[in-house]
């Protein structure tokens, strides 16, 4: 008879099987087996202080290493309150698997402990969500989900995993490697030739990538392709769309473009619905799209104006059109590229004039100057936060970033900056947020003590909730502004000393670089608390 194993150590060595070598986790009394069973498993538990948290590692783990991010949960609330991140991870097109515990089978409709419908509370905010059934089937279970988040456009996938088909025994039957691997999507010879030809005949082709494209294996992809044809691609992230002040001036040249390329990026309220007049209604689309509803979205938005539409992942498509293109000649429009180029690129003169600027509160402009010295090549900038995160990413240039994404919900940043160090432990992690997003997972700042996971988090603190008091100024007068007021100058360092780590509060500009680098000196988790001014994120138009 064929040795039998626990449900939990199936489930382990079905993880190790995957390439897992942590999990970000809050423990609870359904998963005490599966902690039980870790203790032969050399993977290593990150152990957080509130679950979103742990979904917000397992994200920006995935991100940065572009393995599959797990996170492991308890049942009932423990999972609910898991849930709240994953929208960021399905708008950021992030793989991850969140496991989670859950009342036994053979309790349900009993009323068990914490019986909750967790499946369909996760369900439409992953690709896929199950209740595992059998003990047996744990592997494949593991396998299939690490498939499904990776294949097509990549996005999270939920597990529930009930206590008595993680305690029970089974002999174990664990899957193949190959079958943790993305269904392959690739875009055919036929209409990467279609796609090419259509490039090659516009004037003003426009090349957007969408956030799945922000992975290692991502970036060489749009590397490459921007290299074979000799255009930039602009990447699509954020909430702000075409306002997207980490873009400059691009949807200027985007207005302009007779021939816009999606290279997996989804027509949505970031592109405006592909709308005049911030695409003309003249240009031909080219759709790569792995999502056939998501596809039908498109032809809703822009029926007869796609030129050419096709079904494959972005990643597998990018590096076809490369390989291709580099058979080809480059795109003749070098003009059109060197303009769009200095779109992106465009800041405000005045914003030189801002760096190094003494006194206080500080203007945003100078903390990003600032900041911006303090960028390596081996810098992981983390970005979230309302105004001040816009004010960020437009103002410092780092070779891997990680911001709130798409979904635009706040608060991930110190979850991220954690995560981001456990990617890159030589690395350097510089994180920025606003004072109302700090509040968050301030907690886990305790996490980074006890794991050791040292990052310089620079808090903009302007006592509001700006981005929300910007909306009542701007749409109701200032008069009516309320319910966006956080206390002036609180001590948001202290928590960080509090709880064992290095805290720096600053007042006024020539401070910054000795408070900084006290705090890259510290090698410790470190909040570096700056009085800021409370101003609109920047509108980077130049018409
Ligand atoms: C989870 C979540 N809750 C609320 C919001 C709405 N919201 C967007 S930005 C913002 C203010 C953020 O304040 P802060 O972090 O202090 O940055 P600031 O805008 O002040 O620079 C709020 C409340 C959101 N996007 N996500």
């Amino acid at each position: 008879m064929q040795h039998e194993l626990r449900g939990a150590d199936i489930l382990w060595e079905a993880l190790k099987r995957g390439g897992v070598t942590r999990v970000f986790s809050l423990s609870g009394n359904h998963i005490m087996p599966v902690y039980d069973a870790a203790f032969e498993q050399g993977i290593e538990i990150i152990h957080v202080r509130h679950e979103a948290a742990a979904v917000h590692m397992a994200d920006a783990w995935a991100r940065l290493t572009g393995e599959v991010g797990v996170a492991l949960v308890t049942g009932g609330q423990g999972h609910s309150n898991a849930v709240a991140a994953l929208p960021t991870a399905l708008a950021d097109e992030v793989p991850l698997v969140l496991l989670s515990g859950h009342a036994p089978l053979n309790e349900l409709g009993l009323g068990a402990f914490q019986e909750t419908p967790q499946v369909d509370m996760a369900a439409p905010l992953c690709k896929a969500a199950w209740l595992t059934q059998s003990t047996a089937g744990l592997g494949a279970d593991i396998a299939r989900a690490f498939r499904i988040a990776r294949s097509g456009r990549p996005g999270p996938v939920h597990v529930s995993l009930p206590t008595d088909v993680v305690e029970a025994k089974a002999a174990p039957t664990l899957p193949a490697e190959a079958a943790y691997e993305a269904a392959e999507m690739p875009l055919s010879t036929e209409s990467a030739k279609a796609i090419l030809a259509a490039i090659h005949g516009a004037e003003r082709p426009f090349l957007i990538a969408g956030p799945a494209l922000n992975t290692p294996n991502g970036k060489r992809a749009r590397a490459a392709l921007e290299a074979a044809l000799g255009l930039p691609i602009a990447l699509m992230e954020s909430p702000r769309g075409l306002g997207d002040p980490s873009l400059g001036a691009f949807a200027e040249m985007l207005a302009l473009s007779d021939c816009v390329v999606l290279l997996g990026k989804q027509v949505d309220f970031t592109l405006r619905f592909g709308r005049a007049p911030f695409v003309d209604a003249k240009a031909r689309w080219i759709v790569i799209e792995p999502d056939a509803r998501i596809m039908t979205r498109a032809v809703t938005a822009l029926g007869a104006r796609i030129a050419v539409g096709a079904m494959a992942a972005p990643l597998e498509a990018v590096a076809t059109l490369a390989t291709l293109a580099t058979l080809a000649t480059p795109h003749p429009q070098a003009t059109w590229a060197t303009a769009i180029r200095e779109a992106i690129a465009y800041r405000p003169q005045a914003w030189q004039a801002l760096a190094g600027k003494p006194g206080g509160p500080v203007h945003p402009a100078t903390l990003g100057a600032a900041l911006s010295g303090y960028v390596t090549p081996d810098t992981v900038l983390v970005a979230d936060g309302g105004e001040i995160g816009q004010w960020m990413q437009a103002c410092i240039q780092a070779p891997e970033r990680v911001i709130n994404g798409v979904a635009g919900a706040i608060g991930a940043a110190l979850p991220f900056a954690l995560a981001a160090r456990a990617a890159r432990p030589a690395g350097r992690i510089l994180a920025v947020c606003g004072d109302g997003t700090f509040g968050f997972h301030m907690a886990e700042f305790d996490t980074a003590m006890r794991h050791d996971l040292p990052f310089v988090l620079v808090v903009g603190n302007d006592a509001k909730w700006n981005a929300e008091y910007q909306i009542q100024a701007r749409d109701y007068g200032a008069n009516r502004t309320h319910g966006c007021e956080l206390s002036p100058g609180t001590r948001y360092d202290l928590v960080a000393t509090a709880l064992g780590g290095h805290g720096e509060f600053v007042e006024r500009g020539e401070d910054l670089a000795a408070a900084l680098d006290r705090a890259f000196a510290s090698g410790k988790p470190a909040c570096v608390n700056v009085l800021i001014e409370g101003l609109p994120a920047p509108n980077l138009r130049r018409t």
